[in-house]
């Protein structure tokens, strides 16, 4: 008989009938988006949950990042530093905007932005800085707001797996000009899809409202070239059920965690990452590295298990400078440690709910 298949992970959802209860009203209020009650309802509870001054909800974690990118009205061509070790989505937003990516290395520690390498990809053309918190691991944010403030550049965090992440008692979303999130339906909390980009200046918040609806400012008035970027209200009904439920979506994580933490550390050649002592941890993903130590090399362990019908993922390779829509079309710097870590990562089935037995079924192939 075939054995039971393990996806990389599987979303959080609250049951049947609180969902059906809870989107019951729509069918009283025909109301089903455009910055709906339940839209503006999760824009107050969600800016609570992650400690930050203000909110503003999407569609998803994606366009969040171009529209809050569109909203500091960087010159077509400028150069934003960022770097190769993410998910597309964050290349994609840059070139989107009409900005070149100038990429910048990671560190083997956490696979974040290496502040040190930073300065030296600065011209005149360099606007901002878009560093990415990978995998929920905090930047430098003090090294980096430092060298923003030293040349005048914006910081844009992707935060797409940082949810819920607090960084020395702040919400890591206050951090930076404006942050953004992801609450993808494979996220450690979902809406379904949706995102948010959270920031300080209640003037962003204004002009993200216009960005994500169209541009229009009265029924005959447009201002701006804006996008339809707004979550609607079965999203934000799915995003206010899952909220209340997430401190058992975590909890049931951090036992996967553990579990999983406790046997790779006894393992020759299979290296996790360590944690920050001043960043509280999300649980959101469970990367592994395959070192050269390892009697299998990353893909052969790939293999292994989808022979075993448990799938895992390479997040995230190729390097995003790699792929074909980007190859060879920006600046040309080298980013030794991305490539490593792009070479060796491997993420884990994770998930809430994420059985005992299915985590020492994956274990027992090591
Ligand atoms: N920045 C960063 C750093 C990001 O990682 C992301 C998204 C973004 C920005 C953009 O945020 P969003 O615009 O997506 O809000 C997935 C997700 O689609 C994407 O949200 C995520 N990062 C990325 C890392 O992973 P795929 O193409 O790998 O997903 P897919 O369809 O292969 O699904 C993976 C597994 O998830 C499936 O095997 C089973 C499970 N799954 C999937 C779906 C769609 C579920 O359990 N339920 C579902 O509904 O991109």
């Amino acid at each position: 008989m075939e054995k039971e298949r393990i996806l990389i992970t599987r979303s959080s959802m609250p049951s049947y009938e609180e969902y059906i209860e809870a989107i019951k009203p729509l069918w009283d209020t025909h109301w089903l988006t455009n910055m709906g009650q339940y839209h503006m309802e999760l824009e107050g509870k969600l800016k609570e949950y992650l400690k930050v001054p203000e909110l503003s909800l999407t569609v998803n974690g994606h366009m969040a990042l171009e529209l809050v990118l569109q909203s500091f009205g960087f010159a077509e061509g400028s150069e934003v530093i960022t770097t190769p070790f993410t998910f597309i989505s964050t290349t994609h937003a840059i070139v989107r905007n009409g900005l070149k990516p100038v990429f910048c290395d990671v560190k083997l520690t956490d696979g974040t932005m290496d502040e040190s390498k930073i300065e030296n990809l600065i011209t005149e053309k360099t606007v901002a800085i878009v560093p990415v918190h990978v995998y929920g691991h905090v930047c430098n944010v003090e090294a980096i707001q430092q060298i923003a403030d030293k040349y005048n550049l914006k910081v844009i965090y992707d935060a797409a797996h940082a949810f819920g992440v607090e960084y020395k008692g702040r919400g890591i979303g206050s951090y930076g000009d404006a942050s953004i999130f992801s609450f993808h339906a494979t996220k450690v909390y979902n809406s379904i899809e949706g995102g948010a980009a959270t920031f300080s200046d209640h003037k962003i918040y204004e002009k993200l409202y216009n960005l994500k609806n169209f541009g229009i400012r009265g029924e005959e008035l447009v201002t701006e070239v804006g996008a339809n970027a707004k979550m609607n209200e079965l999203c934000a009904i799915m995003g206010l059920c899952n909220l209340k439920h997430i401190d058992r979506a975590r909890e049931s994580r951090r036992h996967v965690y553990e579990r999983y933490t406790k046997r790779f550390r006894e393992i020759e050649g299979i290296e996790v990452f360590e944690g920050n002592d001043q960043a509280t941890r999300n649980y959101a993903y469970y990367p592994i590295l395959v070192t050269e130590k390892y009697m299998l090399s990353r893909d052969e362990v790939y293999d292994k298990l989808k022979a075993e019908n448990i799938f895992s993922r390479k997040y995230f390779y190729p390097v995003t400078s790699d792929h074909a829509c980007f190859k060879n079309k920006y600046r040309d710097i080298e980013i030794p440690n991305a490539r490593h870590l792009a070479e060796q990562v491997l993420t884990l089935p994770f998930y809430e709910g994420l059985s005992d037995e299915n985590v020492d079924r994956i274990l027992d192939l090591f």
